[in-house]
């Protein structure tokens, strides 16, 4: 698959980098990579031997700076419409993916930036990371699910100031608010990724898959109904050759090897 915006990178067996790869304008999101990264999600969901998804951003600088300001500066309203759509749905697409993403967050991650990371299930940051909803400044509200998604992460007091501030956050805070889950060095960022890739490659996929699907689709349910969901998964997987082998294997002291059936 050709891109010119995006790099996909078979890192080991199951594991997978997503680069947004546009370092000269800080990987800003242009209609190109949102239409790339249409394409991008599509092939990664249909590919069963996936289990993990790393999505990081070009060069020492930049995660994403943010929706490409040049690109929607020229836009009429019909355009800007199909802009938005297309994004909101290719993040949704990303954050329902059948794997765990994780965001492997290396610079600026502002505005649709800041947006991405947080479609992604959970945010590895390096020290050099920087976070932010920055779209007071130009004069416009987030627009890719930042006003939603931040708020579920953060709380509704500390994504309101940080929307209509538009002040950005260092690593460290990011850590403090909940926002990302590991800070480590830069030169780290990676290997902190790959390690959490190879914990869940290990596990049965099935398992995975399905804990995933709990935690996404649960939390805007009422608690009785997630509950009940989970109920209902957990009946399933009990149909599984995975559940089998993984509760054999403890009853016979030794790794499991799971087929993910
Ligand atoms: N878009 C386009 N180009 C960008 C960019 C961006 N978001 N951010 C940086 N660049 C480009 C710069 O223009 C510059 O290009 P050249 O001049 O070299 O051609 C190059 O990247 C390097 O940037 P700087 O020279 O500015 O680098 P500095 O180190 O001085 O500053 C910075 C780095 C990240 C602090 C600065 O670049 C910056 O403030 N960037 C903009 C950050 C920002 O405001 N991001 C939010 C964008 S708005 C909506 C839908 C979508 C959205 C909203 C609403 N609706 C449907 C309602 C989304 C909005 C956004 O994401």
């Amino acid at each position: 698959m050709g891109f010119s915006t995006l790099e996909l990178d078979p890192l080991e067996p199951g594991i997978l980098r997503l680069t947004i790869n546009r370092p000269k304008a800080l990987n800003a999101l242009s209609p190109e990579v949102i239409a790339e990264l249409e394409e991008a999600v599509a092939a990664i969901a249909a590919d069963a031997a996936l289990r993990v998804l790393l999505v990081t951003g070009a060069g020492e600088k930049a995660f994403v700076a943010g929706a490409d300001i040049a690109a929607m500066s020229q836009m009429t309203p019909l355009e800007g419409r199909e802009f938005s759509n297309r994004a909101l749905a290719v993040f949704r697409s990303l954050e329902l993916l059948p794997i765990p993403v994780i965001a492997l967050v290396n610079g600026y991650a502002l505005g649709g930036g800041c947006e991405l990371a947080m479609a992604c299930d959970w945010i590895i940051a390096s020290d050099k990371a920087q976070f932010g909803q920055p779209e007071v400044n130009l004069g416009i509200c987030p627009g890719f699910g930042g006003t939603q998604r931040l708020t579920r992460l953060v709380g509704r007091a500390r994504a309101l100031e940080l929307v209509c501030t538009g002040r950005q956050v260092k690593a460290e805070e990011a850590y403090a608010l909940g926002l990302v889950n590991h800070v480590v060095p830069a030169a780290d960022l990676l290997a902190k990724g790959l390690e959490q890739a190879r914990l869940i490659a290990a596990k049965g996929p099935v398992a995975v898959k399905y804990a995933k699907h709990l935690v996404q689709r649960g939390q805007d349910l009422d608690l009785d109904n997630a509950c009940q969901l989970e109920a209902d998964v957990f009946g399933l997987l009990c149909a599984t050759e995975d559940k089998a082998e993984g509760m054999r294997a403890f009853l016979e002291k030794r790794p499991a090897k799971f087929s993910g059936r």
